[in-house]
């Protein structure tokens, strides 16, 4: 088998460059590890920037987006029972739409299908070959027999656990990376969410959020040490560690209910440099994490996909290599940004350090982002997305 490029991972960032390559007749295969129907039970992302939602569009993917999601234009911040908004809206003129990384891999794997574009799903031992010379190829496992797919480019978009990183030689690379002693302990209920905004919550208790993915569904989160087993979270136990560290009207608007999701996420800030191998390229999480706190994952995805699809569409339409040999730097400097913004909330809002001294620089921080103008501007201009 022979195509132009081939794509490893289905997740949002390989389908979404599956896409937009297909749609300026640049051929793809997608190789994913897992089946369509796991891809699609994994709960993750909620909130998108314009930019990612105009590359949804640009993708012809964005119609239930603009039908189903919900246009926020402010976020909330509880510090100690006392809320406080920031409008993205009057700092910003922006906003961000909540709609769930369910439903966005949904809509891209409807539009792959009705585009006719092949993914090869259970696809295992994936192995990248001749990444550095003219003539790659890729092998895999699948339907029993192992297969082959030359190509002119591998686009690496198989996530933090995938392959294709790890193909590198350990010279060519340099891992940048964080780990946070805790996690995300996180449930979905088909419950009315507390608030029609986010609600980022800082509490001498721990870190909480109230997110949603519907007006009737709720997404709420609970920082939890790492050590921390779901068995030993019953639905009753997390709603009883969410309940004491809500604001009164929160705590009054509160529908508890059965989970049916409920997961534990570490919280990790990692980049790897480069993003290019010869013609490797990674995109998403395979090339960079941030901890969820300032819900940048998958829009970076969205953003390296962008650079990666504009610089392919140059050399197959334009013969012109400029765009690939600038990917990783122009990806990697909007990376660094978000990974600053996700890591300067995240050790703002959790409890992370029993030194009192970090508790009060905490609150001090805090306290400048509800009163000053340009504080609440900066985090504004970055929930929202940087310009690309
Ligand atoms: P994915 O989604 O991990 O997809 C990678 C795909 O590659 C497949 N794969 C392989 N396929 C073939 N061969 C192999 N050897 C393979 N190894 C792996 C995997 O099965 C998978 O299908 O990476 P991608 O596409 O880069 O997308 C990244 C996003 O999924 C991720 O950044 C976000 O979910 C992060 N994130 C959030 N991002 C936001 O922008 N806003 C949010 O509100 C937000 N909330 C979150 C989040 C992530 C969370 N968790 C669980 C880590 C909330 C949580 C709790
Ligand atoms: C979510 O709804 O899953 C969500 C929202 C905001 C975040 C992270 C996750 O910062």
């Amino acid at each position: 088998m022979r195509t132009e490029v081939v794509i490893i991972g289905a997740g949002p960032a390989g389908l979404l460059l599956g896409q937009l390559l297909h749609k300026h007749g640049i051929d793809n295969v997608i190789l994913e590890r897992q089946t369509g129907e796991y891809v699609l039970g994994r709960v993750r992302a909620g909130v998108i920037e314009q930019v990612t939602i105009d590359l949804l569009d640009e993708a012809g993917v964005g119609a239930r987006m603009h039908e189903d999601g919900l246009v926020h234009e402010g976020v909330q911040i509880c510090v100690d029972g006392v809320r406080h908004r920031i409008s993205f809206a009057e700092l910003t003129g922006k906003a961000v739409m909540v709609y769930g990384q369910t439903e966005i891999t949904k809509d891209l794997m409807d539009g792959r299908a009705a585009a006719g574009a092949p993914t090869i799903y259970a696809a295992y031992d994936v192995h990248l070959h001749g990444i550095f010379g003219d003539k790659p190829h890729v092998t895999f496992r699948a339907d029993g027999k192992t297969q082959e797919i030359a190509c002119d480019f591998v686009a690496g978009c198989d996530g933090f656990h995938g392959v294709c990183r790890k193909s590198v030689p350990a010279h060519a690379i340099t891992a940048h990376e964080r780990v946070y002693p805790l996690g995300w302990l996180g449930i979905l209920s088909d419950t009315p969410p507390v608030s029609d905004e986010l609600i980022y919550v800082h509490h001498p208790l721990g870190f909480a959020l109230c997110s949603m993915r519907s007006p009737t569904r709720s997404r709420y989160y609970l920082q939890c040490s790492l050590a921390e087993d779901v068995d030993s979270w019953p639905d009753d136990r997390f709603w009883e560690e969410l309940r004491p560290r809500l604001d009164d009207k929160a705590r009054a608007r509160l529908v508890t209910g059965p989970s049916i999701e409920k997961s534990i996420a570490p919280l990790r800030s990692f980049v790897a440099e480069p993003m290019r191998f010869g013609r490797l390229y990674l995109a998403g999480d395979a090339a960079h994490i941030v901890p969820p706190t300032g819900a940048k994952g998958l829009n970076l995805a969205a953003s390296d996909v962008r650079y990666l699809s504009q610089a392919l569409v140059e050399h197959y339409a334009e013969k012109s290599d400029a765009g690939l040999d600038h990917y990783s730097e122009r990806a990697l400097n909007r990376v660094w940004k978000a990974e600053r913004f996700s890591w300067w909330m995240t050790t703002m809002l959790h409890r992370i350090s029993e030194n009192p001294f970090d508790q009060k620089i905490q609150l001090a921080e805090l306290d400048y982002l509800f009163r000053s103008k340009a504080a609440a501007t900066v985090f504004a201009e970055n929930y929202v997305g940087l310009p690309y």
